[in-house]
């Protein structure tokens, strides 16, 4: 009886406490899903009370218990469903007045309804949070998360119950030296759940990824992988291709993946013809849809080649901002405002400027034609020489190329911006590039590098990461934070024979503000600074493309000036509202003889 009894404890307590981050579920917009997006109860838990006793301790009884008076004289001091509500997705800190300038820790809680199914478990998924997220269902602990850029999500099966269910997330933004971005960045720290949250319901073998693409043009062949949470042998897969005619059987082996390369002709995707395939991929009874476009990208001495022929990357900088001060960006219309304006620009690229921007942003810009560049926040000054740091970064890296492997606009994965030359830092981006080119061998690798200064105007980059990276791209802002009206008589020399990409240079205006083109803030100065920037980059051997910086003006704590800034970074060529500095049009008409 005893040890029955000790079994059952046993069993109970493993089952109790049974939830686990598992890899990243690919395509969540093809799943069968249930959104918990809407009204999250929280509370902004300053010195979090909620996780740790007057020790400072984490202790049992956490906010995360969601614990409630059973008697008159219980003592509990919080309760979330009298707490007041904001809108999941969403950042915190356009949301509440008194959360403007905060960084720290709020709590959040959802209650839902639900009804486990024979058969199925359940991940719950979350397309990021920033930027440190513990994540309870039922008062359990679901797991763990760094990183506010990137999905994830925990298998919860075992923590939902028949009914009433809650997740409570406590999410901390708050900045530290050794995170993945540091401690200081130029742009604003949105903190929250800042992307949609969803309980994904999946077989007991799924698939979690997969990847479909255009291997060459020569004889137009399609290479198909895909990979099943478990590694199992002997899962049938079909690969559905409609348009193109393409029914093909593979079975699983025992690492529970499975390849094919078959042979067809679909009409390539470029941005002046954007052309999606409904792809089927079965197993089972589950069918995952999705909507996929074949392309080739490579680089030919100095030159990008996008299905065999050489493109000029016409492009701009984009913050993951709303237009109209909204904060964070978070859906398909706030993608397709930001990446209507790169449109009329002529864009026919865009940086996703400095981390990976959401899933809405990137399959927009595939539909509408546009290249991504799409990039991870190793930005500035990381702390190259701890490992943890590492880790962090290269766990970005992967979700990121996890989440995206088969958009066929995005052409660049870049792994740094600005980041000051030693050894230790050569190190750690050279163990992402070939972490990069691992998961993925078919894009190109790039880096936002700094050329910081020139003597008798002659500008020379030199990084050792050239190395390690497919294209060669740098920021640079003469005429802004350097040279002044020195734009013209700069020469540049990039002695690699790699693509070029002048990543960023711009200046700040104020949209409205006018005067001498010797006037900082004004609009006269900026579009100034553009007309004799592109006339200098028009000398730069092997340019491939630009990405001025930027689209529109963004949020930053770096930007105070009062009555310019007012915590704006003013180098918008659109205003936060959406007007357009005469800059705009000088890159616009810049754009049209490209
Ligand atoms: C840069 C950074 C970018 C800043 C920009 C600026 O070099 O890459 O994040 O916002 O300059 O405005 O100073």
């Amino acid at each position: 009886m005893k040890k029955l009894l000790t079994t059952v404890l046993f069993l109970t307590a493993v089952l109790n406490l049974w939830a686990a981050e598992v890899p990243l579920v690919a395509n969540i917009s093809g799943r069968d899903v249930s959104s918990l997006n809407g009204a999250w109860n929280y509370i902004v838990d300053v010195q979090e009370e909620g996780y740790y006793d007057y020790r400072m301790k984490p202790y049992d009884w956490g906010f995360f218990r969601n614990a409630k008076p059973q008697k008159p004289e219980d003592l509990i001091e919080y309760d979330f469903d009298k707490s007041p509500t904001m809108q999941i997705p969403g950042d915190w800190n356009t949301q509440d007045e008194r959360l403007f300038f905060y960084e720290g820790t709020v709590w959040f809680k959802k209650s839902f309804e639900w009804h486990p199914q024979a058969n199925r478990r359940t991940l719950l998924y979350f397309g990021a949070v920033n930027y440190d997220a513990y994540v309870f269902v039922n008062g359990k602990k679901a797991g763990h998360h760094i990183g506010g850029f990137t999905p994830f999500n925990f298998d919860v099966t075992e923590l939902l119950k028949d009914g009433e269910n809650n997740v409570i997330v406590k999410v901390d933004n708050k900045r530290h030296a050794e995170d993945v971005p540091t401690q200081i960045f130029d742009w604003w720290n949105y903190g929250g759940i800042t992307r949609d949250v969803k309980l994904v319901s999946v077989t007991p073998v799924y698939i979690e990824n997969y990847k479909l693409q255009l291997a060459s043009l020569e004889g137009r062949l399609l290479n198909f992988s895909v990979k099943l949470n478990k590694a199992e042998a002997g899962h049938q897969v079909t690969l559905r291709i409609p348009e193109l005619k393409i029914s093909k059987q593979m079975m699983t082996g025992e690492d529970g993946s499975a390849m094919i390369a078959m042979k067809a002709k679909p009409q390539l995707w470029s941005p002046e013809n954007p052309k999606l395939y409904k792809v089927e991929i079965l197993l089972g009874e589950e069918t995952l849809t999705d909507e996929i476009g074949f392309r080739t990208i490579e680089t030919r001495g100095k030159q990008i080649l996008l299905n065999g022929e050489p493109i000029f990357l016409k492009g701009i900088c984009i913050h993951e901002e709303k237009p109209n001060g909204g904060g964070r960006a978070n859906s398909t219309d706030d993608a397709h405002t930001l990446l209507s304006w790169a449109k009329e620009l002529g864009c026919n690229f865009v940086r996703l400027a400095h981390y990976p921007h959401n899933e809405y942003a990137v399959r927009e810009a595939e539909r509408m034609g546009i290249l991504v560049w799409s990039e991870i926040p190793v930005y500035w000054t990381i702390a190259w020489t701890n490992p943890e740091t590492y880790t962090n970064a290269e766990r970005q890296l992967t979700d990121m190329i996890a989440r995206d492997q088969n958009r066929a606009n995005i052409i660049i994965w870049s792994i740094a911006n600005e980041t000051p030359h030693s050894a230790e830092r050569d190190l750690f981006l050279s163990r992402l590039s070939k972490h990069a080119k691992a998961l993925d061998d078919s894009r190109l690798i790039s880096m936002a590098m700094e050329v910081t200064s020139a003597s008798n105007y002659h500008n020379k980059l030199q990084d050792n990461m050239n190395e390690y990276v497919d294209v060669v791209s740098f920021n640079q802002y003469v005429g802004w934070y350097r040279d002044v009206n020195d734009a013209p008589k700069m020469m540049w020399e990039i002695p690699y024979d790699k693509p070029v990409i002048v990543s960023e240079f711009g200046g700040g205006a104020k949209y409205g503000l006018h005067g001498a083109t010797n006037q900082r803030w004004t609009e006269e100065f900026q579009e100034n600074l553009y007309q004799e920037n592109l006339a200098m980059l028009d000398k730069i051997d092997g340019l491939a493309g630009t990405t001025p910086w930027i689209l529109k003006d963004f949020r930053s704590p770096r930007r105070v000036l009062t009555g310019i800034q007012d915590y704006y970074n003013m180098k918008g060529l659109f205003s936060d509202k959406g007007e357009k500095k005469k800059a705009f049009y000088v890159l616009k008409a810049w754009y049209e003889k490209k």
